[in-house]
């Protein structure tokens, strides 16, 4: 009886971890032959870690690879129907079959479901992971920002060694098992991986390296490119409830600095299109966004995600 819910995923409303993850099950049941279910890791909860790899012949024949990620922030819902609907449009309401044939894709829904789960039972603002730090005296604070956790100039810069801050980085780089499944991902796949979009909420910006120290890689025009690009097709389809998404460096767009984020430490292992994309959202409520605009969000969105990986296949 469980199993018939999943036909009625929808984009009415923001669902639980166990529905989302039926989703990706039946998914993966449903089209066998180009979806392979991932299941890497537990959490540091013990929840399964679960991610779809979709590809027209398991990964065989070296296609270029694009990988999608949300949810590593657990506040940030709407990313989340944003990574599921990016699978719908690839493999249940095919319109461009072409995306298929020329990429394989990776598709990473829940970073960080603890995080996820916390939000809906307990406090809506959580963002980072729910490791315990043993080396607090006093207060016991939870969790590590995912997104500074990463081995690039690691705790360098926009973070802060408190294990109650919100930009805590962790002891160690990879601390955390749902950094490390990322990790994973980039060390199997970045050789092939042309474009890497970590969806984050809110402000409609695509942010690309450095984030450290705001300077340019030799990728930068590229990496500008395509941003504009992405950004230009959604703002054609957009119904304009939001701002025009912004394009640039990470530091110079939201001005300040941080280290060891995933989408600089793509780039520096070679990933050449690596971009942070904060949805829209605005105001004091940015991060919980109506439900009404669940659909109008994910497939402007998707629009402009197929707009990228077509560029980038392209360069
Ligand atoms: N913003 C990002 C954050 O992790 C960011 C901004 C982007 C930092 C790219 C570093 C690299 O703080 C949100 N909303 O999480
Ligand atoms: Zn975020």
């Amino acid at each position: 009886a469980r199993s018939s819910k999943s036909s009625s995923f929808n984009y009415d409303k923001y669902h639980t971890l166990d529905v989302i993850y039926e989703y990706l099950d039946s998914v993966a049941q449903k089209h066998s032959d180009t979806v392979k279910l991932v299941t890497p890791a537990t959490s540091y909860e013990g929840r399964t870690l679960k991610y779809l790899k979709i590809s027209k012949d398991n990964f065989q024949s070296g296609k270029p690879v694009i990988f999608i990620d949300g949810a590593t922030h657990a506040r940030e819902w709407i990313t989340i129907p944003t990574v599921t609907y990016a699978i719908h449009k690839l493999v249940e309401n095919v319109t461009e079959p072409d995306l298929l044939d020329k990429f394989d894709w990776i598709l990473y829904p829940v970073v960080n479901p603890d995080g996820y789960e916390h939000t809906h039972v307990k406090e809506r603002m959580w963002r980072k992971t729910r490791s315990t730090d043993q080396h607090v005296a006093g207060k016991i604070c939870r969790g590590v920002d995912i997104n500074r956790n990463f081995d690039f100039e690691w705790n360098t810069v926009g973070t802060e060694s408190h294990p109650c801050s919100d930009i805590f980085p962790g002891r160690k780089p990879f601390s955390e098992v749902e950094t490390r499944v990322v990790h994973s991902i980039f060390n199997e796949h970045h050789q092939n991986m042309i474009l890497y979009l970590s969806v984050h909420s809110f402000g409609s910006m695509f942010l690309y390296p450095w984030s450290n120290n705001g300077s340019l890689s030799d990728r930068g025009l590229q990496l500008h490119m395509v941003g504009i690009r992405m950004a230009d097709v959604i703002h054609e389809l957009s119904l304009k409830h939001f701002p025009r998404y912004r394009v640039g460096n990470t530091a110079l767009v939201i001005d300040y600095f941080s280290s060891g984020s995933s989408s600089d430490y793509a780039h520096s292992i070679g990933v050449p299109l690596s971009y942070t994309v904060e949805l829209p959202g605005r105001g004091s409520k940015g991060f919980v966004l109506h439900p009404r605009y669940i659909k109008p969000v994910v497939t402007e969105t998707w629009a402009g995600f197929a707009a990228g990986a077509r560029m980038a296949g392209q360069l």
